[in-house]
């Protein structure tokens, strides 16, 4: 064995640091060579909560603007008052075979209310529009989007004189900023406006202020405030009509400020202090610190999949052309990876709302599905790749909005189930509704909670925060634990304790007698998270040294959970009973809950459910599954954890070519963010893997990247990974152990001999002769381990 500890640090920077900066500066750009005719090929700028979508028009530029709490509605009762009488009921028709009687009594007695598309939902916050009266003929123009920077640039040339727009949100600084200039003095003549299409705003002008104000939802929804400041050098800027006209300026700087009385806090006063402490910086100072801010948090992770760079072909045309011709396109892969991490970093930072279903960025009035919180896998796979791709920190939205789900969830627990603990269905929003709304067949469904509990698990696995655990974890998941040690009921047949009413989200099942149905007790899904999150909760509760009766009680129910089986024709059951899909190519795959998110089902501990793991993909994918863009982002991160590397990349391309629209935004259709984020997860997945107790190296690396390198990976324990691999095989990885602790490795190839002094701390547990090996050994916190294979 080869542990060389020596110049870990210098090897590092010289391997890793010097290549990744360079291939950063030249290929993280979205580039077009047109200004964008539709919002999907506008470009997205964002600091967590104020995003902007850029066009780049010539005569006419157009920011669409976005606050993240812009939303109509308030928090109300949507709870059905007889569900709970009715419950026992429609139990006992399921177990009765009673399947569609079960389903019309469950949709009368038991749902909630659902609203009307649109009468509680996230909307625009408005356009800023820019018009250049009498822009003539443009050439040499380019709009981009740099991903090393988080700015947006669009550069142009009109007689003789070069033009440029840049465009950043800042986290820092709290506002965005628009910065034009041009190569002549006094050459920027422009007029401005700020609206928003439901035509309630109020706007009002003064000398160098446009101020738009609103109370949403015709006075149910938050009351925002739109602050937009000028500022010129040279030139004039008048005020006239709801415009403000700036002519002959040499540069021109805009800063907005926005924000609600969501969090019960003054807009008018935010917005003021916001650009009022701007006032102090120039431009180039205020790019600097949203620069340096993002900076901290992108350049931990680089990736190159490809020594031959991309040359200079257009965003949008190298798509057109993946489509045309196909191709390996690692390039894109890169690109598509960092532009996930970039998303997140833009619609996620401390402080703020998580990412909705367009994370932060919605067109119009009544964006799709509302732009709310579907927590039957969107807002899961969001922050799929917050700890892997080392953004840790934009959990903590995510965190603070499921918190805030308890009490509403303890609420929707007792009314319609009669339970302790918290309970949340398929959906929520804003004003943190729990209860089962609308159809039977996506709406009753009570593991929303509990799935969006696991990641408070996952995430003390990332980082080894003892406090979290203690403080965030354990009472998260001891109250979603709770609600079922009172909920769940014996299937008399089988005597296993099951879920129900539940479904496979949203995928229905054809009774014995033929007909549709969807709600069952125990659906596998179901089962798979209650084994997880008990599993889980027993250890929390024993590391933590709490709460002794509960964790037995628990182990007693998990030992009487009923079990995942495989049906018939080989796959996993996706029901307690071997039914037939109605859509056996239904876009989830709830049942494969274990394979990914979760762990429970790999190689080693369960290979039979492994091998049918499989068999269910293929048979989803052989009846059109993964057609939308979030299902084929959990495809790749199922082959990922397969350990096929092959059918990860035929996916991955899949999602460029039938799901990414011009601006490499994931389409459902429409536009949905979580594939973006999925398909970044899943790229991370084929080359970093560690749920099964072990932290893999190249899991699924297909041959299309036969060459590579990644630095700043996350594994759960809390390490660092960089690798390089060359010709398929990997040559070196460096790891740093943040907290210390037991580093288990496995690799696909034996790591070489060496005189180091750390040789012999490893062992090789199986091999060489077999082709896995797995090392252990004991770390310091702080300690770099460099490896060669
Ligand atoms: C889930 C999915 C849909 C869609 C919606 C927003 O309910 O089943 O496909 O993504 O969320």
């Amino acid at each position: 064995m080869h542990f060389m500890k020596t110049y870990g640090c210098i090897l590092t920077l010289l391997l890793f640091n010097l290549s990744a900066l360079k291939a950063q500066e030249q290929d993280l750009q979205l580039w077009y060579e047109s200004p964008a005719r539709a919002w999907t090929e506008a470009l997205p700028v964002g600091n967590g909560s104020l995003g902007g979508m850029i066009f780049g028009g010539i005569d006419r530029e157009r920011i669409q603007l976005n606050e993240e709490s812009v939303w109509t509605g308030h928090p109300i009762d949507r709870g059905n008052p007889e569900a709970r009488a009715h419950l026992d009921s429609v139990r006992q028709l399921l177990f009765a075979g009673e399947y569609t009687e079960a389903e019309r009594l469950a949709q009368e007695k038991i749902m909630g209310r659902r609203l009307e598309q649109g009468e509680h939902t996230y909307q625009t916050l408005g356009n800023l529009y820019l018009n250049f009266p009498g822009a003539s003929k443009t050439e040499d123009y380019r709009r981009a989007l740099d991903l090393s920077t988080a700015v947006a640039s669009v550069h142009y040339e009109q007689e003789g004189i070069r033009y440029k727009r840049e465009l950043f949100s800042s986290y820092p600084d709290q506002l965005m900023a628009l910065n034009l200039s041009a190569d002549q003095p006094g050459a920027l003549s422009l007029e401005l406006q700020l609206n928003r299409p439901s035509q309630h705003e109020a706007v009002t002008l003064s000398a160098n202020e446009i101020v738009m104000r609103e109370h949403t939802g015709n006075g149910d929804g938050v009351r925002y405030t739109a602050r937009l400041r000028v500022n010129v050098s040279g030139g004039s800027v008048n005020a006239a009509d709801s415009t403000l006209h700036i002519s002959n300026a040499d540069e021109v700087t805009l800063l907005l400020a926005a924000a609600t009385d969501y969090q019960n806090k003054n807009p008018d006063e935010l917005t003021r202090q916001r650009l009022d402490h701007a006032q102090a910086f120039t431009y180039k100072q205020l790019k600097q610190r949203h620069i340096r801010d993002y900076q901290q948090l992108f350049n931990r992770v680089s990736l190159d999949l490809t020594p031959d760079r991309v040359g200079d072909t257009a965003t949008d045309r190298r798509l057109e052309r993946l489509r045309q011709e196909g191709g390996p396109a690692p390039h894109l892969s890169e690109l598509y990876f960092q532009y996930g991490r970039y998303l997140l970093l833009s619609s996620s930072r401390s402080g703020s709302l998580p990412a909705n279903l367009q994370g932060i960025w919605a067109e119009g009035m009544a964006p799709p599905w509302n732009a709310d919180y579907h927590i039957n896998i969107n807002l899961q796979m969001n922050y799929w790749p917050a700890d892997l791709t080392n953004l840790s920190e934009t959990y903590g939205p995510f965190f603070d909005f499921v918190e805030k789900l308890r009490p509403r969830g303890r609420e929707t627990a007792r009314q319609t189930y009669g339970s302790r603990g918290a309970v949340a269905h398929h959906t929520t929003d804003v004003w943190h509704f729990t209860e089962p709304i609308g159809k039977t067949y996506w709406g009753l469904w009570p593991m929303g909670a509990a799935w969006l509990t696991m990641h408070f698990w996952d995430h003390y696995q990332y980082t080894g925060s003892e406090a979290f655990l203690r403080e965030r974890a354990y009472p998260q998941m001891k109250s979603a634990a709770t609600f079922f040690m009172d909920y769940l009921v014996k299937d008399p047949e089988t005597g296993y304790l099951v879920t129900g009413p539940s479904m496979s989200p949203e995928n229905q099942y054809i009774t014995p007698e033929g007909k549709q149905a969807s709600i069952a007790m125990g659906p596998a899904m179901d089962m798979e998270i209650l084994h997880e999150l008990f599993e889980a909760t027993i250890k929390a509760s024993r590391m933590l040294e709490l709460d002794a009766a509960f964790r037995d009680t628990l182990q007693q129910l998990k030992n009487d959970l009923a079990p995942v089986r495989i049906g018939a024709n080989g796959t996993i059951m996706e029901w307690n009973e071997d039914f037939e899909e109605a859509e056996p190519g239904h876009r989830h795959i709830s049942h494969l809950y274990s394979l990914h998110p979760g762990k429970a089902i790999n190689a080693n501990d369960t290979p039979e459910l492994f091998r049918a793991a499989r068999k269910t993909i293929d048979r989803r994918l052989q009846h059109g599954g993964g057609h939308t863009g979030w299902s084929r982002a959990w495809i790749i991160n199922f082959f990922a954890r397969l350990k096929d590397g092959e059918k990860a990349r035929e996916n991955i391309l899949a999602l460029y070519t039938k799901s990414t629209l011009p601006n490499l935004f994931d389409t459902h259709p429409p536009f949905q963010i979580d594939g973006n984020f999925g398909g970044t997860a899943g790229i991370a997945e084929m080359l970093l893997q560690s749920h099964a107790g072990y932290v893999e190296l190249l899991p699924a690396l297909p041959k299309a990247w036969k060459e590579g390198r990644v630095r700043g990976l996350k594994a759960r324990g809390n390490f660092i990974v960089d690798m390089r691999w060359a010709k398929g095989r990997l040559t070196e990885a460096v790891i740093t152990s943040n907290s210390g602790g037991t580093l288990r490795l496995k690799t696909h190839f034996p790591v070489q001999e060496s005189d180091s002094s750390l040789a012999g701390r490893g062992q090789p547990v199986s091999g060489p002769g077999g082709a896995v090996y797995i090392y252990e050994l004991e770390t310091n916190p702080g300690e770099v381990i460099t490896l060669m294979f």
